[in-house]
């Protein structure tokens, strides 16, 4: 059986449209030509490759779901699958896609006014500008809604105090999507102002000392008294429903992308235990090994299935719910950690280099399950869904 034969032992490919194929080879080749031979460095240095910014835009990847404003008008399954190959690379890549395309574009284009749309929309999808999206904060991660950031009326200003944690691109962000608590005539409303590079008081200093998502950006936003213009903030939307809905978006996208590193964990596994040879076998003929590959196409299988149907969902109706995303997030997520934990033991000792792409695939998607929705968010949004019953409060 042939390579692709057996990841896609289903045949998904036969459920695919030949422009949607066409569109995931394009991004693939991208990732294995341009990509591969440097995320290495990359993760190892703690950076991110501002150079291929511009082809990754040439490929039609950021807002690739959204129309005008020179961005593809690409469906659902397209993007979905255009994001498996960016993780298949890593999950910075991936995430840098989806912060600008679903938490930074996808806001503007939805609840912005026609001026936002025309002064960020372009850039973005030309990757000249760079977006941002922040609502956790230190002190408020899965549960947003208690934010302490605050946006106070100031003639045709509003005057922004707070700080945001753990922000994805936030250091070479030219726009941040900043959520604030602003007082609307005595009740507090959640709202979304674009946030400028360069705005008096505002700062944002790169995190260190990850050991995941290394070859992405992760900031801490700092805001005082940051006079924001009040034509800044998004116009057509108002409480936790504005940020929580982009995030439905995202993580639609990150139920599929995951796969991608699982797929390349599991390439990855295969190969080196047909070539590792111990007791005069290579390390693929032991029953043990071969369990570990079995459970991991068996996975990959039902979580490509999982996330091309919640796709389809979304393409056919426009829409996804809340529940329908959290099955997605929540196996997908965590099938492709285990997949990587258990790749990773497939190499023995050279498991822990970053020689091979189990390890940093592991530690990457220690994160994934951690944002957008922690795992035992997922369980919840679930059980709530299951029982009525409102486990969070
Ligand atoms: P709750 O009372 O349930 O809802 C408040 C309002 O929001 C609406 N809503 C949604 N709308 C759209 N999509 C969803 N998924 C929604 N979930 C809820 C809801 O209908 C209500 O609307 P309205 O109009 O009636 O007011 O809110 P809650 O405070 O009980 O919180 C619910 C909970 C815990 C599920 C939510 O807060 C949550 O999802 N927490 C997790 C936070 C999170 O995921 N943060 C991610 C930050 S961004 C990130 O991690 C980027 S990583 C980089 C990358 O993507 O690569
Ligand atoms: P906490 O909410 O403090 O949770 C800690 C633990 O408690 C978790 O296991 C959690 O599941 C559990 N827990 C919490 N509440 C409950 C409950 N009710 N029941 C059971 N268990 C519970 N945020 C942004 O806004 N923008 C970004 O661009 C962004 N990028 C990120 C990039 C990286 C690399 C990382 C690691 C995070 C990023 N985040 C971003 C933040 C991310 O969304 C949060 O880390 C996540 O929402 C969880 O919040 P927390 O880390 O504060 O954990």
């Amino acid at each position: 059986m042939s390579r692709a034969a057996i990841t896609d032992l289903y045949r998904i490919d036969d459920l695919l449209e030949p422009e949607e194929r066409a569109a995931r080879d394009m991004v693939a080749a991208f990732v294995d030509k341009e990509y591969l031979p440097i995320i290495g460095k990359h993760f190892r240095n703690g950076t991110f490759p501002m150079e291929l910014i511009p082809r990754i835009a040439e490929l039609g990847v950021f807002g690739a779901t959204l129309k005008g404003y020179g961005c593809a008008g690409l469906n659902n399954i397209t993007y979905g699958l255009i994001l498996q190959e960016l993780e298949r690379g890593d999950s910075g890549l991936r995430s840098f896609a989806s912060v600008q395309s679903s938490l930074c574009m996808f806001p503007i284009y939805t609840f912005g006014s026609d001026e936002q749309k025309d002064r960020w929309l372009p850039g973005m999808a030309k990757g000249k500008l760079i977006g941002c999206f922040g609502l956790t904060e230190p002190d408020f991660g899965s549960d947003p809604g208690g934010m302490r950031t605050r946006a106070k009326k100031d003639g045709d200003h509003y005057v922004l105090n707070g700080a945001k944690m753990w922000i994805t691109n936030g250091n070479i962000a030219d726009v941040a999507i900043v959520w604030a608590k602003v007082d609307d005539g005595g009740q507090e409303s959640i709202r979304g102002f674009l946030v400028e590079k360069g705005m008096p008081g505002y700062r944002a200093d790169e995190i260190k000392g990850k050991f995941s998502l290394r070859a992405s950006h992760t900031a801490e936003l700092s805001f005082q008294d940051v006079r924001v213009p009040a034509k800044n903030m998004l116009p057509n939307v108002q409480g936790l429903r504005g940020p929580l809905s982009c995030l439905n978006n995202a993580r639609m996208g990150i139920s599929f992308a995951v796969m991608g590193a699982a797929v390349a964990c599991f390439e990855g596994a295969r190969e080196y235990a047909l070539s590792r040879v111990q007791f005069n076998k290579p390390i693929a003929g032991f029953q043990l090994t071969q369990e570990k590959l079995a459970d991991m196409l068996q996975e990959i299988v039902k979580g490509q299935l999982l996330a091309w149907r919640l796709a389809k969902l979304k393409d056919e109706h426009g829409k996804v719910s809340p529940e329908q995303v959290s099955v997605c997030k929540r196996n997908n997520v965590k099938v492709a950690l285990d997949i990587a934990r258990v790749a990773h033991s497939i190499y023995g000792a050279n498991g822990i280099t970053d020689e091979y792409p189990p390890v940093r695939h592991m530690l990457n998607l220690e994160s994934v399950y951690t944002y957008e929705g922690t795992h035992e968010v997922h369980t919840l949004i679930l059980g709530k869904a299951i029982t009525g019953i409102d486990a969070f409060s």
